[in-house]
């Protein structure tokens, strides 16, 4: 008689003639965050990113999260995108994920100048809920690029610009409706985080368990 084990899955993928796929892991996520006052545009822009389209509808955000994976370079980035509520009745969940964050895309919209105000307070915040370490990876966008500039612009791209000097912030025009650089405002955060927080990005690397143990034994340990 033979013996009783318990029935694996390997058991039964082996009894149809084929061994179970293993998956990519990262050792971390990397979590970024879509910030910005009510309307300017931080749902859409994470839409047309994600998924390439616009809902012209308006339909205020509590919180969205999406689970992704970003190429960059040779490799494949294991991802979070935190899309944040605007609206002032859910800023307890806005304020939860500012400490959450390895990284910001902080967003106005240029027919808005007091959204422009609220990056700006909302950078503090940020670096306040991050133990003071200014060097927060921060991309600061300007969405809404289509409207049209003689009646819409009404941000004062020299003040921005200057602002965006003196912090250390790239800028970036965007419109989510048109797609102008929605997909370079991500990149570029990628960008920041591999030069300010290079062992984190590095962690986010989709890569087989093999991998990570040869990466974990190729460390070099200078002491
Ligand atoms: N013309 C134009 N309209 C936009 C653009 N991006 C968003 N909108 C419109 O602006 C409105 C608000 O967009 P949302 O993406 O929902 O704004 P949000 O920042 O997510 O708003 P909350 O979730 O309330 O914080 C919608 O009607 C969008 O269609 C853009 O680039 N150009
Ligand atoms: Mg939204």
């Amino acid at each position: 008689m033979s013996r009783d084990r318990p029935r694996s899955f390997s058991d039964s993928a082996l009894s149809r003639g084929r061994l179970p796929s293993i998956q990519p892991t990262s050792k971390r996520k990397l979590t970024l965050c879509v910030v910005g006052s009510g309307g300017v545009g931080k749902s859409s822009l994470t839409v047309r990113y994600l998924q390439g389209q616009f809902p012209e509808y308006y339909d205020p955000t509590v919180e969205e999260s999406y689970i992704t994976q970003i190429e960059y370079g040779f490799d494949q980035h294991d991802v979070e995108i935190i899309d944040t509520a605007g609206q002032e009745e859910f800023m307890l969940f806005r304020d939860s994920s500012l400490a959450k964050g390895d990284a910001f895309l902080a967003i106005f919209a240029i027919n808005s100048p007091e959204s422009w105000y609220d990056v700006q307070k909302l950078r503090r915040k940020i670096i306040q809920e991050n133990d003071d370490d200014e060097t927060i990876p921060i991309v600061i966008i300007a969405n809404k690029s289509d409207l049209d500039p003689e009646e819409s612009r009404q941000v004062k791209i020299d003040e921005v610009l200057e602002y965006c000097k003196r912090c250390n912030c790239p800028l970036l025009e965007t419109s989510a409706k048109t797609g102008l650089n929605v997909t370079e405002s991500f990149r570029l955060l990628l960008d920041r985080i591999s030069e300010l927080r290079p062992s984190k990005f590095k962690d986010s690397i989709l890569a087989l368990p093999d991998e990570h143990h040869l990466n974990d034994r190729n460390k070099c340990v200078v002491s």
